[in-house]
């Protein structure tokens, strides 16, 4: 029995998944939502999380595996708060786990853990990437390069790093303005610090002209993802405030990135977020809902959905419950 579409585990909330095959097998990581009964607000403090669990599968149709403790927030000496959405890379012969979390003084930063294995446990290293801030690491490796691409707002924090420092009470862009992008740099060797000056990427419209903050249904607000199809870089996103999982595309892995479309509309609760991958030739997105918790916004579930190319490269858009 096909479990599309259905939570991929039910004992624990899960949420934000990166969904990865290494040598075969099929690896998620997510966030571990904690149920509490905390308000929720537009700082994202009820997002609680304290600690990583892989899951894995030996195929879509096989049952997932919960793999126990990867990383906890206590065995990070620079967090103080709030693991949020990670993700994993493989190379030099490693596991590399990718999280965001708050720092001692309570700003959001990049952190990374090292494992032999790709279910952990991760060593993490004693301090955050240096340079690194906001959230929802993403990392695509090719060939000898590995990227990685990051940043959210509001909660994430991403507009109040638009001068390079922190400014607290700093706003984002609004109305004609150019909206902010997501930021990308290159990893170095060892794939634990930035080789590249971070730089934020750009979306355009189908005029070339930058995607306005005011354009809510289709400009960046969080959960960065790159994905490649047809020779074509996929920069995939949610746009936060409107709910939409949407796309752009690009000739280079550091754009420009021309705006495409919609992949998904919206799911139970207030966020979405996903990561989309290639297995055994057809190609899936990962994503979470609250559909089990009953549309409680940090209580959420990890499903996956088959994801369809039309003939021109354009995705086509899913309807989360059209099978219902
Ligand atoms: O899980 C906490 C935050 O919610 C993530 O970092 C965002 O992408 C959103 O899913």
């Amino acid at each position: 029995m096909s479990i599309e579409r259905e939570p991929l585990v039910t004992h624990m909330f899960t949420a934000d998944p990166s969904a990865h095959v290494f040598d075969g097998k099929i690896y998620i990581y997510p966030s571990h939502d904690i149920p509490h009964n905390g308000e929720d607000n537009d700082n994202g403090d009820e997002y609680q999380m304290r600690d990583y669990h892989v899951l894995s599968m030996e195929s879509l149709d096989s049952e997932c595996v919960d793999n126990g403790l990867a990383l906890s927030e206590k065995d990070v000496p620079w967090v103080s708060e709030q693991m949020w959405a990670p993700d994993a890379a493989y190379k030099n012969g490693k596991y590399y786990l990718y999280f965001p979390a708050r720092d001692k003084e309570g700003n959001f930063r990049l952190g990374v853990a090292e494992s032999d294995s790709p279910v952990g446990p991760f060593t993490p290293d004693d301090n955050y990437i240096p340079g690194s801030y906001s959230i929802d690491p993403a990392v695509m490796v090719e060939g000898d390069e590995a990227y990685i691409y990051y940043g959210g707002l509001w909660g994430g924090q991403l507009e109040k790093w638009q001068t390079g420092e922190f400014v607290p009470d700093a706003v984002g862009p609004s109305g004609d303005e150019p909206a902010l992008g997501p930021m990308f740099a290159v990893l170095s060797e060892d794939m634990k610090s930035f080789k590249s000056t971070p730089q934020m990427l750009r979306i355009l419209d189908e005029n070339g002209e930058p995607i306005k903050a005011g354009d809510e249904e289709r400009r960046y607000f969080e959960a960065p993802w790159l994905h490649k199809y047809n020779g074509k870089y996929y920069l995939s996103y949610s746009t936060g405030t409107t709910h939409y999982i949407v796309y752009a595309t690009s000739d280079s892995p550091v754009g420009p990135f021309t705006y495409g479309g919609r992949i998904m509309e919206p799911v139970i609760g207030w966020t979405t977020h996903h990561s989309i991958v290639e297995i055994g030739g057809k190609w899936y997105l990962f994503y979470h809902d609250c559909e089990m918790s009953g549309g409680i916004n940090h209580r959420r579930t990890v499903k996956f959905t088959e994801l369809k190319y039309n003939e021109d490269g354009s995705i086509v858009t899913i309807q989360p419950y059209d099978h219902k």
